[in-house]
């Protein structure tokens, strides 16, 4: 007879140990990890300009379910519970429940609990509206303005040449109240960093105010939150939140202009962009310094390119260049039609602006 088969038979109290115990581990980790995996989860937030709607969320649908709970079976126990027929006065047009048949307290103590359950529920939205509507101070006040489809970030300085201009990706002190004035230059869109902070639109014409404030040091992921044209679901940005002394150096680093390119290719790939590129990016500390695209100056410090849809490597660099149009269709990036030597080398150029 097999007996590897017969071995394979589980004593069935061992395996109801195991059962429970991958449950439990099943849980704990579907638990960490689904918090930890879904970058855009609304229902577990990390900063005080979130966490009191988070909190009013959940309270509502406890109270929503309870409610529901009670409701059904207070039905319930009616269903079962009918009165005899000669407990109800019989009359016509008289109603079962009133003066004379009784069952008014129900009615009272009912909607007398509702009421208390409303106006508290209306007080408590109240309250977390106004304590996430603006920071009692902020630390850094920042700019963002929406274009179809990515999202330009401007940090002033005192003096316009500190002034720090970037794209797709914000910095922030951790722990410190931002303030971000939102404004668009073209349709209508909406600033949304789940994690963070509910949506605010970004309104042509018109300056909105949001905050954001992280707990703790991280990068969270962001993304437009009103359909504003074929790319928007392609028009994320995230938001790394440091600790100061990080969140410093990155600040004096932006704030730098260009380093020359110093090898061959990358100088000749710096004439390509002179000559195919300065109607719309910026480089600071060359003449490409107007144009409405993301300015590059310090590309390579970030972690995307595209509004979050391609990671910053060479190979997306190149095809991006060579194709924005096939990988982004609609976007404000012409296709550029470069040999491949100008596109190897302006590739080159760019990854030297760190
Ligand atoms: C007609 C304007 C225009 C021209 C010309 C142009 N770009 Fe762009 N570029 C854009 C716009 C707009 C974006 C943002 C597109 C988006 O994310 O939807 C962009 C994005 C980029 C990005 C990604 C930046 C980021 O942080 O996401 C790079 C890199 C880039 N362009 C390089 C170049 C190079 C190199 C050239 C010349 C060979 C060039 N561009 C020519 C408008 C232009
Ligand atoms: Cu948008």
């Amino acid at each position: 007879m097999d007996t590897s088969i017969r071995r394979r038979i589980p004593d069935p109290s061992c395996s109801l140990r195991t059962c429970l115990f991958v449950a439990v581990a099943a849980a704990a980790l579907l638990g960490r990890g689904a918090r930890a995996e879904t970058p855009m989860d609304y229902l577990w937030t990390h900063g005080p300009s979130a966490d009191p709607v988070t909190r009013l969320t959940w309270g509502l649908t406890a109270i929503s379910l309870l409610v529901i709970v009670i409701i059904a079976g207070l039905v319930l126990f009616a269903c079962l519970h009918r009165r005899p027929p000669d407990a109800v006065p019989e009359a016509p047009g008289r109603l079962p429940v009133g003066p004379e048949a009784g069952g008014l307290p129900w009615i009272t103590i009912g909607v007398g609990i509702s009421t208390l359950v409303l106006f508290g529920s209306t007080v408590w939205t109240i309250r977390a509206l106004a304590a996430v509507a603006s920071p009692e101070r902020a630390a850094l006040a920042i700019d963002v303005i929406a274009h179809q489809w990515w999202w330009e970030v401007r940090y002033p300085g005192a003096a316009p040449g500190e002034q720090i201009v970037t794209a797709n990706e914000i910095h922030i002190p951790a722990n410190e109240p931002v303030h971000v004035r939102l404004e668009s230059v073209d349709v209508i869109h909406s600033f949304w960093i789940p994690k963070l902070a509910g949506k605010t639109d970004l309104i042509p014409g018109q300056i909105n105010h949001a905050w954001l404030q992280a707990v703790e040091p991280g990068t969270y992921q962001g993304i437009c939150g009103e359909f504003c044209g074929p790319q928007h679901a392609h028009m994320m940005l995230r938001v790394v939140a440091e600790d100061q002394a990080h969140f410093d150096a990155w600040r004096k680093q932006q704030s730098e202009q260009a380093a020359p390119a110093d090898q061959t290719s990358a100088t000749q790939g710096r004439t390509v962009f002179l000559s195919h590129c300065i109607k719309c990016h910026t480089i600071r500390g060359t003449p490409a310094d107007h144009g409405d695209g993301p300015d590059l100056t310090h590309l390579m410090s970030r972690q995307t390119i595209a509004a979050g849809m391609l990671p910053n490597s060479t190979a997306a660099l190149a095809g991006w260049v060579a194709d924005a149009q096939g990988i982004k269709p609609g976007a404000r990036m012409p296709t550029m039609h470069l040999s491949p030597e100008e596109l190897r080398t302006v590739v080159a150029y760019l990854q030297t602006l760190h």
